[in-house]
């Protein structure tokens, strides 16, 4: 039974609930750049176009179900076709539509614009993480910005997309496997990301910060854990960020843990990760030459790639964005930054303090069981020897301790 009270213990629920979502990080009613900025324009008038015609059918309905209710009155007379009614109810939605129509093609056309990009960035969708590539352009820029080092390579990061604010972005996004799709409701809509084509997608944020989004196309198992997350820099900041992406390679000092962890991480991690100028730069693809330190994710993993991690540290999530990378105080005062100050808390990446060596160890010792993964050992044979995801390892303690000590030097 609907009594007065409880419509209004449900209407005051789901107005309390709605407040919830007030400071929500992937709210589409909070467009934070061009794009977005031009779907919300778009999305109120015709929310309120169909609001209206809601409530006038609604009404309308709730009219002709009190007026006509069985009384026991006599069956109305029965008549057939009502011409100008008919055009009537034609002429009204053809109308309405057509109104809606004009702008949304006009959108829908903008938001597919790839003639004003000023920076290119290649995004892989796989199971279950986003791989990041800026390709290094003809002139010797990446992403409209040259770097300082002669000769750049491409750089290559994973869960987190750094864009300069202010600048048309341009993502070209394809699959590995299965059909994803990429989201930052901030930033624009979405856009399906398949294997065998490239889709386009426009970026741009006017402010510094971070973007949160989800993918948004079931992609098997842990498709609830495959985030991802815009990280919009002033562009003086992206340029720093840029730079540091391409410092070449440094050893850990002799005889420290993180040495050990070097020595580690060529026995258990680098025939799937790269960590760039660790890996032999004759290219060859010879994994029978074990003098060679080389990454050959294709013979292990299916989607034959693994997240680079050159720079793990200079991100602060892993595994898909769903983990982060810094402890819960530090996170914070990246994610609240003033925009004035977002850009050098960020690039500070990932310090000794600020570690959240929790769940990178709990990652390290069992990743299947943090992120499930069908990386199970026992279904190795069925697979060819590949997995999906990162597998158990067995690692110990030890070597845990020393490989922490090596990745965190990395940034
Ligand atoms: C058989 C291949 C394979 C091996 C060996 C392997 N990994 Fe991974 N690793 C992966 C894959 C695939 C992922 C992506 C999993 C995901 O996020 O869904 C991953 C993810 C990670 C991540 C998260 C990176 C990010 O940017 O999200 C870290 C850190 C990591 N591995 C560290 C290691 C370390 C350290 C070792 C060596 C002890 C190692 N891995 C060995 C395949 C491997
Ligand atoms: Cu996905």
């Amino acid at each position: 039974m609907i009594t007065p009270r409880r419509l209004i213990a449900a209407v005051a629920g789901a107005i309390l609930l709605s407040s919830c979502a007030s400071d929500a990080p992937q709210d589409t009613w909070k467009p934070a750049g061009e794009n977005a900025q031009m779907i919300h324009d778009l999305q109120w008038p015709i929310f309120m176009v169909a609001g209206i015609v809601g409530v006038i059918v609604l009404a309308f309905i709730a009219w002709i179900v009190v007026k006509f209710r069985d009384r026991g009155q006599a069956m109305p007379e029965q008549t057939h076709g009502k011409a100008w009614l008919e055009y009537l109810f034609i002429a009204i939605p053809a109308v309405i539509l057509t109104t809606i129509a004009i702008p949304t093609v006009g959108v829908v056309m903008a938001l597919a614009d790839t003639d004003d990009t000023e920076c290119i960035i290649n995004v892989t969708g796989q199971q279950w993480w986003w791989e990041y590539d800026y390709p290094v352009a003809a002139d010797g820029t990446i992403c409209g910005f040259t770097p300082s080092v002669a000769e750049a390579s491409p750089i290559i990061t994973s869960g987190q997309v750094v864009i300069p604010t202010g600048t048309k972005v341009l993502l070209r996004g394809t699959s590995r496997d299965v059909i994803h799709s990429y989201w930052i409701p901030r930033l624009n809509g979405k856009r399906d990301m398949v294997p065998g084509r490239v889709h386009y997608l426009r970026l741009q944020s006017d402010t510094p910060g971070i973007y949160a989004g989800q993918c948004t196309e079931f992609c098997g198992l842990s498709h609830a854990n495959m985030r991802m997350e815009t990280i919009a820099l002033e562009p003086a900041d992206f340029q720093r960020w840029l730079d540091n992406e391409l410092e070449p390679y440094t050893a850990p000092a002799e005889g420290t843990l993180a040495a050990e962890g070097e020595a580690t991480y060529i026995a258990q991690c680098a025939r799937c990760h790269q960590v760039n100028g660790l890996v032999d730069d004759r290219g060859t693809d010879d994994p029978s030459d074990d003098s060679l330190v080389v990454s050959y994710p294709d013979q292990f993993v299916y989607s034959g790639a693994a997240p680079n991690l050159t720079n793990l540290m200079g991100r602060n999530t892993f595994a898909g964005a769903t983990y982060d990378l810094l402890t819960d105080e530090c996170r914070a005062d990246v994610w609240e930054a003033d925009p004035s100050e977002f850009g050098d808390r960020y690039l500070e990446g990932v310090t000794e303090d600020c570690l959240n060596e929790i769940e990178l160890r709990e990652w390290l010792r069992n990743s299947p069981a943090k992120k499930p993964m069908y990386a199970d050992p026992e279904m190795l044979s069925e697979t060819d020897g590949k997995t999906r995801g990162m597998p158990y390892l067995a690692l110990s303690e030890d070597q845990i301790d020393q490989l922490i000590a090596y990745l965190l030097e990395r940034k």
